[in-house]
């Protein structure tokens, strides 16, 4: 059973190189003359992330909400071609509108702003919620108790994305618990020892997901428990942990961003903790796109 989850993994995991290689070609726009509007400048195109992203979904809910968005194209690929995209068109001051979210390091690195959501296309807050599968109170009740207490300040969290351009998260993630060690035990104290028992987390490929996996992993040992992490597509992930294929994720965004996931799970899953607070997905473009500020303020294409 659980070899059957991870082996899905693979595929995700090749499928999205394969989308980065064809991302990485993207042609850039070519400057305007200052007649033609914002959206014929992008040419109708918003450059979105991976196919399975629950941020890809909303995306696709905006287009039909939104008559100023008719007849766009959502151009989905990589978080990583996205970010190629957006820093090309940065560098050369060129209109550009992504699919965007925080926690991420592109709103330190870049002045951006989100697009106004009138009509709620993208939610509001979320939090990054901790789930279990049902049993696993029961099943496991010390490693249960220190996820229930695993939670970051979203500043800490993007502090951290920002290291993790220059060092792997694994070492952002061992630094971070190192440094920490009084909030660890905190975490960690009144909890009993593992034994070796097993805890198998899932999470999804995005750096945020990739550091707090890790972090509560770290945990988790320095309390005896022996820990498994794999990385899958949001939709496999909800699947492993309502099937029970894995115990819990840190990786879930709520109520939005994962929200037709969880709602089809939601009969085998627990609402462990609310790890991270305030994050947020929408439309996000550079801050000299002066006068576009509300997805109300593009335009159909013809
Ligand atoms: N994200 C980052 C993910 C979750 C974490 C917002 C790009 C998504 O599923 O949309």
């Amino acid at each position: 059973m659980l070899k059957s989850w991870k082996k899905k993994v693979g595929i995700a995991a090749a499928l999205s190189f394969s989308l980065i290689a064809a991302g990485c070609g993207s042609d850039s726009e070519s400057s305007s003359d200052g007649e033609t509007s914002v959206s014929e400048e992008v040419e109708h195109k918003i450059v979105g992330i991976e196919p399975g992203a629950g941020a890809t979904a909303a995306t696709d809910d905006a287009l039909e909400a939104y008559d100023s968005l008719e007849g766009w194209e959502h151009e989905t690929s990589s978080t990583a071609a996205m970010l190629t995209s957006l820093g090309d068109a940065y560098e050369a001051e060129e209109p550009i509108i992504v699919v965007g979210w925080s926690p991420h390091y592109k709103f330190a690195k870049w002045d951006l702003k989100y697009l106004e959501d009138p009509k709620g296309a993208y939610g509001g807050a979320e939090q990054i919620t901790t789930l279990a599968h049902k049993g696993f109170k029961e099943e496991n009740p010390g490693a249960y108790q220190i996820l229930e207490n695993i939670g970051w300040d979203i500043s800490t969290l993007e502090e951290l994305m920002l290291q993790a351009q220059d060092a792997s998260i694994e070492e952002v993630a061992q630094t971070w618990i190192d440094e920490n060690q009084d909030k660890v035990d905190e975490w960690i104290a009144d909890a009993p020892e593992g034994d070796g028992s097993s805890v198998e987390l899932a999470m999804t490929p995005w750096d945020s997901e990739r550091l707090t996996g890790n972090m509560a992993k770290l945990a988790l040992e320095q309390k005896g428990y022996d820990v498994s992490l794999t990385q899958v597509d949001p939709a496999i992930m909800f699947e492993a942990v309502a099937e029970g294929d894995a115990d819990a994720t840190l990786a879930a965004w709520l109520p939005k961003t994962h929200g037709s996931f969880y709602e089809e799970h939601k009969d085998s899953l627990v609402k462990v903790n609310e790890a991270i607070d305030g994050a947020k997905i929408g439309l996000a473009v550079p801050t000299y796109m002066e006068d576009t500020n509300s997805i109300e303020d593009l335009e159909p294409a013809e």
